[in-house]
């Protein structure tokens, strides 16, 4: 796979998806308020069977710090959590193990820093379309969020 020189701006963006978990049971008469959110999720599409990279911010609302670990799709077969950073002026990237939310903090998949990246598509995906992608969280939770695909040329959603 090629380093990337698509991991390189950043974003302004629109909410997109808001969808949640929580970790613990609520008390059914008032509905928690959701422990982590994930917004303006988007995914950068490519030409030529290139990967593609998937963005968002992950806002955890809860006390605790989360850890998001990995993430599968029903529309790629790999999904691999990577980490772009300069090295000696290029862009360089490499699959770590996971990255951390802090309780009452967020982290971002950005151009330049960490992001999803998707290969193997199952079907043919192109600008326009939405895919799904399920993030993975220590301790077990999983989100579930609908990424618009956007050309090579975008800078956000
Ligand atoms: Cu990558």
């Amino acid at each position: 796979m090629k380093p990337a020189l698509f991991c390189a701006r950043v974003i302004p963006a629109l909410l997109v998806v808001a969808v949640s978990v929580t970790a613990t049971a609520a008390p059914a008469t008032a509905p928690a308020k959701p422990a982590l959110q994930i917004e303006h999720a988007w995914i950068r599409w490519l030409p030529a069977d290139l990967p593609a990279a998937a963005y968002a911010v992950i806002v955890n609302h809860g006390d605790a710090n989360a850890r998001l670990i990995g993430a599968d799709s029903p529309d790629y077969d790999m999904v691999m959590l990577h980490r772009s950073r300069l090295e000696q002026g290029s862009s360089v990237m490499q699959a770590v193990a996971g990255m951390d939310i802090p309780a009452h903090a967020e982290a971002a998949l950005a151009p330049g820093g960490y992001h999803l990246m998707l290969s193997e598509p199952r079907h043919a995906i192109k600008p326009g379309d939405t895919v799904k992608i399920n993030l993975h969280f220590a301790g077990g939770a999983v989100l579930q969020a609908d990424f618009p695909v956007r050309p090579a040329n975008a800078s956000g959603p």
